[in-house]
């Protein structure tokens, strides 16, 4: 048996925001390059895994979806556990989504470690002509609570790339620099990036794809 691990990295990331605004939507396209222009409230998946390479090293990265509970609000302490990114998503087309940003900001504090990045994304760019929140509204919020800010469409696939890599990106540079500054031999024994918060990653079972 193999104990060789295929990553350098590997991270667990969240999708939070309002029920609708393209959460599975934005993840299918970015695990699958598929989109499907169905609502998918019980999309069974607990995560997708997707390995790309950033500036040599193979990070994989762990996106977990709810499976609509944020309709409901019963989006549990556990799902933020040991996540290393957050990703806060609202609809450029629906005002309340975005002001709703606050509540999910407020949970993610509540209940993710305190080190976890965080990056703000408006979907449905692509409905130019249904746009309630300005792109200045979103970057300004984002200013305020010094994340990243990029909008994106699921349905185009405009930005969603560099959405998660822009966080898996931002996440590689502070494990790096804490890598850098920790004392020496403490993460000497593979040469590979042990993070706490990801360690347990393994042993949890991956669900079949979509709808
Ligand atoms: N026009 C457009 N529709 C989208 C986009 N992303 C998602 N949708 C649609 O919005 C609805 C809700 O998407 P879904 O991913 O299920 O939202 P979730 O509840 O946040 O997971 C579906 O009908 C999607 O097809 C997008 O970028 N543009
Ligand atoms: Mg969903």
């Amino acid at each position: 048996m193999s104990l060789q691990q295929d990553y350098d990295y590997l991270f667990k990331l969240l999708l939070i925001g309002n029920s609708a605004v393209g959460k599975s939507s934005l993840l299918l396209r970015f695990s699958d390059n598929i989109f499907n222009d169905c609502f998918l409230p019980t999309i069974g998946v607990d995560f997708k895994i997707r390995t790309f390479d950033i500036q040599g090293k193979a990070v994989k990265l762990q996106i977990w979806d709810t499976a609509g509970q944020e309709r409901f609000k019963t989006i549990t302490s556990s799902y933020y556990k040991g996540a290393h990114g957050i990703i806060l998503v609202y609809d450029i087309t629906d005002k309340q989504t975005f002001k709703d940003i606050d509540n999910w900001l407020a949970e993610a504090d509540k209940n993710a470690n305190e080190n976890v990045i965080k990056l703000l994304v408006g979907n449905k760019a692509d409905l130019e002509s249904k746009r309630q929140v300005t792109f200045e509204e979103g970057k300004e919020l984002a200013d305020s609570l010094g994340i990243k800010f990029i909008e994106t469409s699921a349905l185009n696939s405009n930005n969603v790339e560099t959405a998660f890599i822009t966080l898996a990106t931002e996440i590689k540079s502070r494990v790096q620099k804490n890598t850098e500054t920790a004392p020496r031999g403490a993460n000497a024994q593979t040469g590979k990036t042990k993070i706490k918060a990801g360690d347990d990653l393994s042993n949890k079972k991956k669900k079949d794809g979509c709808c």
